[in-house]
């Protein structure tokens, strides 16, 4: 049976998305369907902790969309993995996070990792997903290389080059085995990255798709009871009622 993915790009710019369902197609194996999708509602980018906050209610709508149409696992395209433990709620399959998939991926090719992301403000949620998943001793260095995100996409060569130079500098200045990259937008990065830097790069949206689907092959979901059990049935009152489930019983 072939596996059907939904990749969320948590932002809302479809140019985005596209680049994000391209990154995912490119290394899906033949038997998974990959549907690329932003949220109709959050911000253009997300680039800090309030963007985060109002992007991770757009995740749950997704999810709660894919719930119904048979979805088996889902990735969520954005490097502070916004929504991602309530999505497991909602979820039947797995759920996988781009900075986690990353983390997880460079710790089989190596003892350490450099996180080179778009902006510094956003160091502080990579340090916090970073400790929280368990990578501290791993993860030797937080680097930003002050593109925003949509900057990756407006000027992809200028991009391109500021992330490169700070990759550089990361090599020689914190030794790490493997660079993961900070971002979503910068997935068409990171062949060229790889090939130029001699060094295992990390995409996390490429890494997400292939966890993701692998977990649906072993037959690996969210957990259905505990702390990821389904959210309990309560009324959601103002702009949020669509998102109260079963009528709030
Ligand atoms: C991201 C990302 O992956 N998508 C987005 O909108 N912002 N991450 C980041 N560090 O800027």
């Amino acid at each position: 049976m072939a596996i059907r993915l939904k990749v969320i790009n948590p932002n809302t710019t479809g140019s985005m998305t596209r680049h994000v369902g391209e990154a995912a197609r490119a290394v899906a194996p033949d038997d998974v369907e990959v549907d690329a999708v932003s949220p109709a509602m959050g911000p253009v980018s997300i680039e800090g902790h309030y963007d985060e906050a109002l992007a991770a209610i757009g995740v749950l709508d997704e999810v709660r969309q894919g719930e119904a149409e048979g979805v088996d696992g889902y990735v969520i395209a954005c490097f502070g993995d916004p929504g991602l433990q309530a999505a497991r709620e909602l979820a039947t399959g797995p759920v996988v996070g781009i900075a986690e998939a990353a983390f997880h991926a460079a710790s089989f090719v190596g003892r350490s990792f450099a996180i080179v992301t778009t902006l510094e403000r956003t160091l502080g949620r990579a340090r916090d997903l970073v400790d929280s998943y368990g990578f501290s001793r791993q993860c030797v260095a937080y680097r930003a290389c002050e593109v925003p995100v949509l900057g990756l996409e407006e000027d992809f060569e200028g991009s391109y080059e500021a992330l490169r130079s700070e990759c550089l500098r990361s090599l020689a200045e914190d030794g790490p085995d493997a660079i993961v990259l900070g971002c979503a937008g910068m997935a068409a990065m990171c062949g060229r990255l790889e090939d130029e830097l001699q060094i295992p790069v990390i995409d996390g949206v490429a890494a997400g798709t292939m966890f993701a689907a692998a977990l649906v092959r072993i037959g690996v979901g969210s957990p259905s009871r505990g702390e990821f059990a389904p959210p309990l049935p309560k009324r959601i009152d103002g702009i949020l009622r669509p998102f109260e489930l079963n009528g709030g019983q």
